[in-house]
């Protein structure tokens, strides 16, 4: 009894403060987060407000505000106005001391006045930081659609030369419009593909997924993320994959893994420059790796990596006290997962290091690994900005290739593993054209220049050039023979059908690149289903995020409710479907229906589990698909026919076009 109350009280708590409340006090305090508060009840909040006055208010009774509030009192935390990195672990140890403030207040009225005060106190990066990830952990954060990052620290998204346009105009008090170039120049090939790992909605995918699922999660925050390990893979497999289609449509090769005793190919300038903290440093080619001073030596990562491969070739982990953890199964690819990002997940963090947080450090440093010229993180140091260098993907198909090395020591899947029985596919189409095209985008710049109350308002904008694409809709007839309702897990892949070298991919060399584009649920009737799915219900993207300015506007309004944007992790829409060819890029279309009564690990056939599940998972809930991430083109495949025999498994030939002509 006496929990259902606690229960009922908590509840009534987070729902005291109404939504359009909650939404503006967010967006009030992101407003030019690097300056004093603008806005007068925020301003009211950090002046009289002490954080331990009233401890009744916190879950803990006040431990974490006292602990931050003892930081705070004794000078020990960082200054305003530096670079923050996630990868600092000191500077880690600070934004979640923050978070955990906010995780730990019973009411928003608790919440918004730690942000109001601890915003005036701690660094502006650890701020943002803590609030956006408590916004989208914490059970008072229901509803509110965070304003997008790159509004928000465009520094982190835009390059140097437009901020310094940016600047010029607010000086001279000029509206201004500025066209955002990509990094580089003709002369290096990788521009080519720059609109991918400079896209702003691509990035805000990959720091959002960060946050969804962060490295240092306790389940002591508020419970287990349910496959979050396997979550690691198959993003970062799936971003993989979809920059190797973008290369081969613009006749590069796919990427080549990153190797620690090879030279990094490809250097990188990234004319990106902190909103404190100077330019982000350079790489030039060809350079050999070196240790990086207090962080890693080159060897310590190839040990690594060597005991992560002995683990695969073991077919189990070792743990920290010795036990055995087999992975030879459907859940081995989660434990991996966990040792190589690594995450406070992982069984032995000790024995199999932290692979893909280290190389990311290691990476990110090259450009003075002694720390000679006191030059701030690198790119590859944050998830905002990491996509644009071109050893990310490098990194990553390193990583992936583990992976692969993993999956591809299970047993290939049997008939009886694939089949459904009693239902066929009789068609798979297309409706409508697939047609990529580049388009204009503008986005606010206000809040990258410095700003003081009583000093005018200028309109800043960056206009950017993205890919986009037409409608469609899958259409496929599907039969069941069963005489009874069944429910169909339907699974949808696009997959490259030729290299760069124009060699064609059977099933035995091209599974592994396949681009996941849905993922849904349907009942299937008796007899006939002509089954329609829309390109814009993917289960792998979101819609565009409102900016802050219609966010700001829409709470003003007081009758805000954006659930169709709470959720800011998946690939954009509008990159969907990956770059086409002028005279059309062959492509195989994939549908694998599969027995929904075992897949489906929800009751409810029909959910869309918020929008975004394939590569993010249901918020707060289990993994909707009982199946591993990529089923049933994960594993080898040494014999097609398994998948011939198998009716309710479909392939047709597509091709994707693309238009030329900037619309
Ligand atoms: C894939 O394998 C087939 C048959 O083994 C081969 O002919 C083809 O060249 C390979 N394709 C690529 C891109 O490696
Ligand atoms: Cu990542």
């Amino acid at each position: 009894m006496k929990v259902l109350v606690l229960c009922a009280f908590l509840a009534l708590a987070a729902a005291e403060t109404p939504l359009p409340k909650r939404q503006q006090d967010v967006n009030h305090l992101l407003w030019n987060v690097y300056d004093h508060h603008h806005f007068d009840d925020l301003k009211g909040y950090a002046a009289s407000f002490d954080p331990v006055a009233d401890k009744s208010q916190y879950k803990d009774g006040g431990e974490a505000a006292e602990h931050l509030v003892q930081e705070y009192k004794d000078h020990r935390l960082l200054e305003q106005h530096h670079w923050f990195s996630l990868f600092n672990e000191r500077q880690r140890e600070e934004a979640l001391m923050l978070f955990d403030v906010f995780m730990q207040c019973k009411t928003w009225d608790c919440a918004v006045h730690n942000a109001a005060y601890w915003r005036e106190h701690m660094n502006e990066g650890e701020f943002v930081y803590a609030l956006y990830t408590a916004v989208i952990h914490s059970d008072l954060g229901h509803g509110i659609v965070l304003p997008p990052l790159y509004e928000v620290t465009p520094h982190m998204f835009t390059n140097s030369e437009i901020i310094q346009k940016a600047y010029t105009a607010k000086m001279t008090n000029q509206p201004g419009k500025f066209e955002m170039e990509f990094t580089g120049t003709k002369k290096n090939k990788e521009q080519r593909v720059a609109y991918f790992g400079e896209d702003i909605g691509m990035n805000l995918h990959h720091v959002t997924w960060h946050m969804d699922y962060p490295f240092w999660w306790e389940d002591k925050y508020g419970g287990h993320l349910d496959r979050k390990g396997e979550l690691f893979f198959w993003v970062h497999h799936q971003l993989t994959v979809r920059f190797d289609s973008e290369r081969l449509s613009n006749h590069l090769d796919m990427v080549d893994e990153l190797q620690w005793e090879k030279p990094v190919e490809e250097g990188f300038a990234p004319h990106t420059i902190y909103k404190y903290g100077g330019e982000f440093p350079a790489r030039p080619d060809h350079i050999h790796f070196e240790d990086v001073d207090g962080v890693a030596r080159v060897r310590d990562m190839v040990i690594t990596e060597s005991r992560i491969r002995d683990a695969i070739a073991h077919g189990y982990i070792t743990g920290k006290d010795g036990k055995v953890i087999d992975i030879m199964n459907d859940q081995g690819v989660d434990k991996l997962g966990d040792i190589i990002e690594s995450s406070m997940y992982s069984p032995n963090v000790q024995y199999y290091g932290a692979l893909h947080n280290m190389a990311h450090i290691m990476l990110g440093r090259q450009g003075d690994p002694h720390g000679k010229y006191n030059m701030p993180p690198g790119v590859m140091e944050h998830f905002e900005t990491a996509t644009r260098d071109p050893t990310f993907f490098r990194l990553h198909k390193y990583m992936d290739n583990i992976f692969k090395e993993h999956k591809y020591s299970l047993p290939p899947y049997t008939h009886e593993d694939l089949d459904f029985p009693g239902v066929n596919i009789d068609s798979l189409s297309i409706e409508g054209e697939l047609k990529t095209f580049f388009e204009d985008y503008e986005f606010d710049l206000r809040n990258a220049v410095d700003s003081a109350e009583g000093i005018a308002m200028v309109e800043l904008k960056a206009n950017v050039h993205r890919l986009n694409h037409n409608d469609f809709s899958y259409v496929a007839d599907v039969n069941n023979n069963n005489g009874n309702e069944v429910v169909g897990t339907f699974r949808l892949y696009l997959c490259p059908e030729y290299d760069n070298n124009h060699e064609q991919f059977d099933f035995n060399n091209g599974s592994w690149h396949c681009i996941e584009m849905d993922k849904f649920w349907k009942k299937l009737a008796p007899g006939g289903n002509h089954v329609v799915r829309k390109s814009s219900d993917s289960a792998v993207t979101v819609p565009d995020v409102p900016s802050l300015q219609s966010l700001m506007d829409a709470a003003d309004s007081g009758s805000f409710s954006m659930p169709e944007y709470e959720r800011a992790c998946g690939i954009p829409n509008r990159m969907l479907l990956p770059k086409g060819k002028k005279d059309g890029m062959e492509f195989a279309l994939i549908l694998a229906v599969t027995d929904g009564g075992y897949d489906l690990t929800h009751p409810d056939v029909e959910s869309e589990h918020g929008g975004t599940h394939a590569h993010c998972g249901a918020h707060g809930e289990i993994y909707p698909d009982k199946r591993p991430m990529g089923f049933p083109l994960d594993r080898r495949i040494p014999d097609r026919r398994v998948f011939d025999e198998t009716t309710n498994f479909k392939l047709t030939h597509v091709k994707v076009y693309h238009d030329d002509h900037h619309h």
